[in-house]
Formats: structure tokens, C-alpha cells, sequence
């Protein structure tokens, strides 16, 4: 199998590359990314020989997708601009990558008639009230995202229904929870607050620290994906999650109990404008359908294991905490 992948460079296409490169010795891999903020090379450490390459280009430049569908059987499409907070600030930047991007990548899999698999997020679907916990997204709960990066995410899962039941495209969309593990960026919520406690600083919650995210490990999302590339229904969408809902407060208490330090080391700080709530998943259908199930039920013991990672691998995001800091502060966060 050839597979492009996009966005291969980031936190969780990085972690789906070595998972296939791992596990599957028979697929050849490019990867497609424009290597933004948030992509780094030195995620594909050790990957880079003869089965991966890294084309760095970007997902909105029509002939280079061309190019390279072209000589695709497979195209799984995480590139994205990712971040909440900053689509705040700037959100064009997500219109062109979010919703171009998907679009000039859906152009050129009709053309070759790709296998596309589109990946996409619970957010999708807004906010779920904080009680009760046990009402859950599923596949027939209505779109109705509340922040403009949402907002791009729900376009784009819009645009491949419209190219799978207009041109026949052979595409698949899933939709997942909160993803944790190693190589996420510190702009995010977990790895801000592992290297807040690590480099000396206090982590920050947003708000109350009330709302609820419903965390899977990124190898988990990794399986579930390969699960829908090879054994899923074209033109279905699959929600992934692992019924992990925690408050953003239980998370820091956990992290800093688990780092030694005193449960309330922590500030609350500026609240997110237009805050989701909660989000939970129902991960029914791709249990039932592709047998998936996740593999990381011990939640505090994968965030001892990130906290290791984070520690290992301070040279991975040392440079950067300082601006990242920087901007959030701008925002009294
Ligand atoms: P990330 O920000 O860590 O990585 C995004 C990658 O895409 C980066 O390598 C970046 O360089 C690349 N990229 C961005 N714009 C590009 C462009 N125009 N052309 C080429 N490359 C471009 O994001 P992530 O957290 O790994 O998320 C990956 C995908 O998964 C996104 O589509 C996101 O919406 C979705 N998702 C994320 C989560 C989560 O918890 N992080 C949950 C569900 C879904
Ligand atoms: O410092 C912080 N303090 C805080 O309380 C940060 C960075 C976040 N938060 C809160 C906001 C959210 O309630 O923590 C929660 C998680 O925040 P993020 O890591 O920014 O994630 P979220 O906004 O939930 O979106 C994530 O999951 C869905 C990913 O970033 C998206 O790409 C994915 O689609």
C-alpha cells in the first residue's frame, strides 16, 4: 500500500506514521507537510529511511497534491491548524488550511480515485451540558460547533460528504476526543501544564476548571484509524473515544499529585471566549462494526507516562516554552 499522509509531521500524524512504520513493513509512506509551528521533523526521528519520506509542502498547493495523490492508494488527512486559542486570534489561517486544504486534497482523490480518510473532531458537535456525563456525542447528533476552529473542522467534514455522495469519492470521516501522549505540542493543555510544573511555572486552568474532556491515548486513535482504513464502510463516519471524561481541574490535581507537588499549586486564570463545556464521545458503532477498543485504560498511569516523556525530552520543547508562555499571557492566560 502507498499512503500519503498529511500533516505526518505533527503531534498525532507523527505518532500514526511510526505506528504503520512499526506495525505494517509493507506500506510505503510520504509523508506531506508544510512544517508550520506546530510540525517538526524531529518527530519522524528514525523514521525517514527507505519506506517514509517527508515532502514539506503545503496541502493547499494544487499541483504539488496533484503530484503526489497521483502516485497514492491510500491518503489519511490530518493536516490541519489545530489550536483553539489561537484560531482566536487568527482564524484565516484556519479557513485556508482547514477548509482549502480539505478541499484542494478531495479535488485531487477524485481525480485518482484515492481511498481518503478525513480526521476529524469531537468539536464538531459543540458543547454537552456537564451533566448528564452519560449523555455522549454519537454519529447522529447535529453539527453545531461554537469556535471558529470547530467551525472549519465541521466545512471540511461537510465537504467530504458532499464529494463522496456527489463524485463517489471513497472517503471515510472520524471524529475524536481529546488525544494525550508524547510529542503534542505545549500550546495544549496537558503538555503546557507537565512542562509549567517541570520548568518551575504553575499550571494555568482556564475559568472554573469545571469543564470536561474526554481524553483517549494518540495510540489508540492510531489502531482506531488503521481500523477504518482497512476495515471500514465508505461514506460512514466513526466516532473514537475512550470514555475517559475528567474536568480540566481533576487533570491538573492529578498531574501535579503525580509530579509531587501540592494539589492546589495551580492558578485559574482568563477563561476561554465561548468555552465548550463538556465533550464525550459514544465509541459504540466502531467497536461494534471494526471490533476497535482502547487499549489505554489506565488514564493516570498514561499521564505518568507522558510526565516521563515530557521530562525525557526536554530538549524537544525547551526553546519554545518561553514564547508560548509569552503569547498565552497577552490573554491573561
Ligand atoms: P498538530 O497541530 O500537532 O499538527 C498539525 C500538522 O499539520 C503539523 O505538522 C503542521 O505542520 C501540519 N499542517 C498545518 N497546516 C498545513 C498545511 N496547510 N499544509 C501542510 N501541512 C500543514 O495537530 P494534531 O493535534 O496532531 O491534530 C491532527 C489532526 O487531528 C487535525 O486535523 C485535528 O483537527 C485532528 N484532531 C486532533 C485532536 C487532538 O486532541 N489533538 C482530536 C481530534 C482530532
Ligand atoms: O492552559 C490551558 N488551560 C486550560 O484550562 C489550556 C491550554 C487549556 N485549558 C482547557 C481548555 C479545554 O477545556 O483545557 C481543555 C483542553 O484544551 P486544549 O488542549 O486546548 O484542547 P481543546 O480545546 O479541547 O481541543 C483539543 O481537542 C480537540 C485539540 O486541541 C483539538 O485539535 C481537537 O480537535
Amino acid at each position: 500500500m502507498k499512503l500519503l499522509i498529511t500533516g505526518g509531521a505533527g503531534f498525532i500524524g507523527a505518532n500514526f506514521v511510526r505506528y504503520v512504520y512499526i506495525n505494517h513493513p509493507d506500506v510505503a509512506i510520504t509523508i506531506l507537510d508544510k512544517l508550520t509551528y506546530a510540525g517538526n521533523r524531529v518527530n519522524l526521528t528514525g523514521l525517514l529511511k527507505a519506506r517514509v519520506r517527508l515532502v514539506v509542502g503545503d496541502i493547499t498547493d494544487e499541483s504539488l497534491v496533484d503530484t503526489l495523490m497521483s502516485q497514492t492508494d491510500v491518503c489519511v488527512h490530518f493536516a490541519a491548524e489545530s489550536h483553539n486559542d489561537n484560531a482566536l486570534v487568527h482564524p484565516k489561517e484556519f479557513l485556508q488550511s482547514n477548509v482549502i486544504g480539505t478541499y484542494t486534497l478531495l479535488e485531487a482523490a477524485r481525480k485518482y480515485q484515492v481511498r481518503f480518510h478525513h480526521v476529524s473532531t469531537d468539536e464538531v458537535y459543540g458543547q454537552l451540558p456537564l451533566e448528564p456525563k452519560s449523555a455522549k456525542f454519537t454519529t447522529s447528533s447535529r453539527y453545531a460547533p461554537s469556535s471558529p476552529y470547530s467551525a472549519t473542522k465541521a466545512a471540511s467534514d461537510m465537504l467530504v460528504q458532499g464529494w463522496v455522495r456527489s463524485f463517489h469519492v471513497r472517503a471515510t470521516i472520524s471524529n475524536c476526543s481529546n488525544n494525550y501522549g508524547p510529542y503534542q505540542h505545549i500550546e495544549k493543555f496537558i503538555p503546557r501544564q507537565i512542562t509549567n510544573i517541570l520548568s518551575g511555572r504553575r499550571p494555568k486552568l482556564y475559568g472554573s476548571g469545571k469543564n470536561v474532556r474526554d481524553w483517549i491515548h494518540v495510540e489508540d486513535h492510531s489502531r482506531a484509524i488503521w481500523a477504518i482504513i482497512t476495515r471500514g464502510h465508505i461514506g460512514e463516519t466513526y466516532l473514537i473515544g475512550a470514555d475517559e471524561q475528567h474536568s480540566n481541574l481533576e487533570v491538573v490535581e492529578t498531574l501535579l499529585q503525580l509530579m509531587g507537588q501540592p494539589s492546589d499549586a495551580f492558578d485559574y486564570v482568563a477563561d476561554r471566549p465561548g468555552h465548550d463545556a463538556r465533550y464525550a464521545i459514544d465509541a459504540s458503532k466502531i467497536r461494534r462494526e471494526l471490533g476497535w477498543t482502547p487499549l489505554h485504560t489506565d488514564f493516570k498511569g498514561g499521564l505518568a507516562q507522558t510526565i516521563d516523556w515530557y521530562q525525557q525530552h526536554c530538549d524537544w520543547w525547551q526553546n519554545q516554552k518561553r514564547a508560548v508562555e509569552a503569547r498565552y499571557a497577552q490573554h491573561d492566560q
